[in-house]
């Protein structure tokens, strides 16, 4: 199973390390095509790597060979908005993740798209469980 992990990167990277772990997660059940995502030492403005247009054209080229999109949401990001929009066009399984208690707000075009799946949660050991589930459900792995 290929997985498109998703998660702010210009939108700031307050829950990377969260990221890394719900990442390392998914590779338990397949390939992880965007592990640099979780990856701790990528800053928001880092910016020494790939010209964006790069960037966006290999990401929606990962994302169409994608088998699912799992989307970490709490930290607002466009980026990830994006790619959850794109991926719902494309008709990819998609699997939100939103941490409760977090100082920010889901926005509707997410949480009220019925093609996209919704966890909320309050620390990773939880979220485990339904991301099991959901990716089983897809009798792709
Ligand atoms: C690195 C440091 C600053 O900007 C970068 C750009 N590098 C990126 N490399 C790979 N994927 C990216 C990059 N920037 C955005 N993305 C994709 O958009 C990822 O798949 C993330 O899920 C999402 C993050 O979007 P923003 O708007 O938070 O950056």
């Amino acid at each position: 199973m290929k997985i498109y992990f998703a998660g702010s990167i210009r939108g700031g990277r307050q829950d990377a390390v969260l990221y890394e772990t719900i990442i390392q997660y998914l590779k338990t059940f397949g390939e992880v095509l965007t592990e640099h995502v979780g990856d701790p030492a990528l800053t928001s403005v880092g910016d020494d790597g790939p010209s964006d247009q790069f960037i966006h054209d290999r990401d929606l080229e990962w994302l169409q060979t994608s088998d699912v999109i799992v989307a970490e949401v709490t930290t607002v990001s466009m980026g990830v908005g994006y790619e959850i929009g794109r991926a719902v066009e494309m008709g990819k399984p998609v699997l939100c993740l939103f941490r409760e208690g977090a100082k920010t707000n889901l926005s509707a075009m997410i949480a009220g798209c019925e093609a996209i799946n919704l966890v909320h949660y309050s620390n990773f050991e939880e979220l485990k469980k339904p991301v099991q589930q959901f990716l089983f459900s897809l009798n792709v792995l």
